[in-house]
């Protein structure tokens, strides 16, 4: 589990700012320790909040203090620091280079109750409408919440820092949520925020959950991290992270390993139930108060002021849900804010660190981390922080995985004129059709055993990947609990770009199933890169077998009980034929002709996701005695379609 622990931490402090970088030195760290040290001074501040409590906020200023500079902050519970003389490694990135070119001051604070702060932490702490926006009376205990701690802390530094009174604030993943948090603080300085992959809905789609199902593959190895590394009594008590004793859970690769956990509730005892997380995903199975009053969209997004430029990847393992959950809540909430979506072919956080390829799947020129950095991300705090350059083209700006193209949807997303949403239907040939069978009954059937669930890749592993977004799903076809369903060859281009959903017609052998439906662009039999790219990349190319690559472009659980209410959960009643309906996160995608699409159907994706017993129960207390088979019909027939609606452009 050390290991595990250990391993995550480096990759999680990695991300916290931005994705470290495995590529060229030089590229992805342009300044120097040196230059930096010559052009920057560090101060460590305790910045006292509202209720006394106060949090440790580490300032880079420039040396340079004949003139006033714009402020960027990120706010995190992944460690601002280090503390001390050393600087922060992120000011050497890429992502941080145009902001220390422009001299901007630059400000990372740990959250209330985490590392060198003081509090208590809460997991995405409630926003708390109604609370007031003034400072400094005892009696403010209880009503701060991370956009009070925000507030609180811009009115200090603009008070005693040399800045231009413009307030930026950025933040990948559990910090987008801060900084969406941010966004709502009320602060008059605070000008730009950029939530990015943030944090947003850990029960539909976020992280922790996807429309109910538990996304256990990254929860064991990341909670004891959180919970005990990042904790600020740990931090004070100066306890070494190697020597915090976990169970050693974990011993050969995370398939197996989750096979011999086999319950939730084995996870719980092997921690003597004392992961705050385990216990919250326990007590509260089904969407309930709690998680409407953790979710930030659900009525919080109002009165926007700040400029908003939400980033997302569209194969982000962690928060895809999160950043179009964002945007279309700030649209919907706070129409009168200048809101900018951009999604880019990237992993999670991979927007300031990406190149050419990724794996085998060709990313292209215009979405490497130095396009995104200098085109995108720092044109739009320039714009609003220094009043310099265009003012960022209105709407969204979607990047095509299929064509590696850009589009600027200048009446934002998702893009209503000139897409529709239209159906695919499944065959019981394993075909897709345009139209609905004519015949009164067609169905495939599959096996779904809980003793060999599907694999969410072919590799094994001890951490959740975050390459499966875009594996080859040939591994996956082969399989006889897996439903395989697919075009003829295109003749033309297929381009989606926007909302997802699925529509099975199922009967299930017994009373509760998950459903995984994934969406794959099926590359031509002859497909080679050298002939689309041409011999310039041909020294980037992947050395795998491409022809007839079949890359996940979306793949979305929904477990089965909940398909009529996430509030209310029922079973299924064997035999009977039932609708399974969900929503997946958006796609913009191009098939191209010689492609075909793809539509696979299966009931596990392990250890991705948790295994559904296929018994009706509560999944978080059951023993394994109630795991069993069950045979799943997915029906095709004319009464009992089952389909996928894709928002096709005309
Ligand atoms: N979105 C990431 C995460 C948060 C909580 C649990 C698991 C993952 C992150 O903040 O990096």
């Amino acid at each position: 589990m050390k290991r595990v622990v250990f391993l995550l931490f480096v990759i999680l402090f990695a991300a916290s700012s931005s994705i470290e970088a495995q590529h060229s030195p030089e590229r992805d760290f342009p300044h120097s320790d040196e230059y930096l040290k010559e052009h920057y001074t560090k101060r460590e501040v305790d910045i006292r909040m509202r209720d006394g409590v106060r949090l440790h906020t580490i300032i880079y200023e420039p040396v340079n203090n004949t003139e006033k500079h714009p402020i960027l902050m990120t706010r995190t519970c992944y460690n601002a620091g280090p503390t001390g003389e050393t600087f922060n490694w992120v000011l050497r990135s890429l992502g941080c280079a145009p902001y220390i070119d422009a001299e901007y001051i630059l400000v990372y604070q740990d959250v209330r109750g985490k590392w060198h702060s003081e509090g208590d932490f809460e997991d995405i702490r409630p926003f708390k409408e109604g609370k007031k926006l003034y400072k400094k009376e005892k009696k403010n205990i209880g009503q701060t919440d991370e956009a009070s701690d925000t507030y609180d802390t811009v009115e200090w530094l603009i008070k005693n820092t040399n800045n231009n009174g413009n307030v930026g604030v950025q933040g990948l993943s559990y910090p987008g949520f801060y900084a969406t948090m941010a966004a709502l603080s009320g602060h008059p300085a605070i000008k730009a925020v950029s939530p990015q992959a943030p944090v947003t809905d850990w029960y539909h789609g976020d992280d922790v959950h996807h429309n109910g199902a538990f996304m256990q593959g990254e929860m064991l190895s990341f909670l004891p991290f959180f919970e005990y590394v990042c904790d600020n009594k740990r931090v004070r008590q100066n306890l070494d992270p190697e020597t915090l004793k976990f169970p050693e859970l974990f011993h050969k690769d995370l398939y197996g390993d989750y096979l011999d956990i086999a319950t939730f509730r084995n996870m719980c005892e092997a921690f003597g139930d004392s992961l705050t997380y385990l216990r919250i995903v326990r007590e509260h199975p089904n969407w309930d108060q709690y998680w409407i009053d953790h979710t930030v969209t659900e009525g919080h997004l109002h009165d926007v002021k700040p400029a908003v430029m939400v980033v997302g990847g569209l194969f982000d393992k962690e928060d895809c849900f999160g950043a179009f959950a964002t945007y279309k809540g700030i649209k919907e909430q706070s129409p009168e804010t200048e809101l900018y979506l951009v999604e880019g072919p990237w992993q999670h956080g991979g927007w300031s660190s990406a190149e050419e390829f990724w794996n085998a799947y060709y990313v292209g020129p215009k979405a490497t981390g130095e396009y995104y950095v200098y085109n995108i991300e720092y044109p739009f705090f320039r714009y609003y922080l220094e009043g310099k350059g265009e003012k960022p083209a209105p709407g969204a700006r979607i990047y095509d995985s299929g064509t590696h193209t850009w589009t600027q949807y200048e009446g934002g997303w998702p893009c209503k004129e000139n897409v529709k949403a239209t159906p695919f239907y499944l065959t019981a040939e394993g075909g897709i059709s345009m139209s609905i069978s004519s015949a009164t009954s067609a169905k495939a059937t599959y096996v779904s055993d809980p003793k060999h669930p599907v694999p969410y890749r072919s590799v094994p592993e001890f951490s959740i990947s975050p390459d499966y977004m875009i594996d080859d799903q040939r591994f996956a076809s082969q399989r006889p609990d897996v439903l395989t369903f697919q075009t003829e060859v295109l003749t033309d281009t297929l381009q989606l770009a926007g909302e997802v959903s699925v529509d099975l017609a199922v009967d299930i052998s017994t009373t509760d199933a998950d459903f995984i439906v994934k969406i794959i662009d099926v590359y031509p039999d002859d497909f080679s890169y050298s002939d689309i790219l041409g011999d310039s990349v041909v020294q980037m190319l992947p050395s795998y077998v491409m022809a007839g690559y079949q890359l996940l472009v979306r793949g979305e659980v929904m477990r089965g009980k909940f398909r009529d209410s996430f509030a209310d959960p029922k079973p299924f009643e064997p035999g009977k034929m039932t609708r399974v309906a969900y929503t997946m996160p958006d796609v913009a995608h191009s098939f191209l002709p010689g492609h075909r699409l793809m539509i696979q159907v299966q009931s596990s994706w392990f250890p991705l996701v948790d295994r559904n017993p296929q018994t009706y129960c509560d999944i978080y207390t059951c023993d394994e005695s109630v795991f069993q088979k069950s045979t799943i019909n997915i029906h095709c027939e004319r009464d009992a379609a089952s389909y996928v609606t894709l928002p096709v452009v005309k």
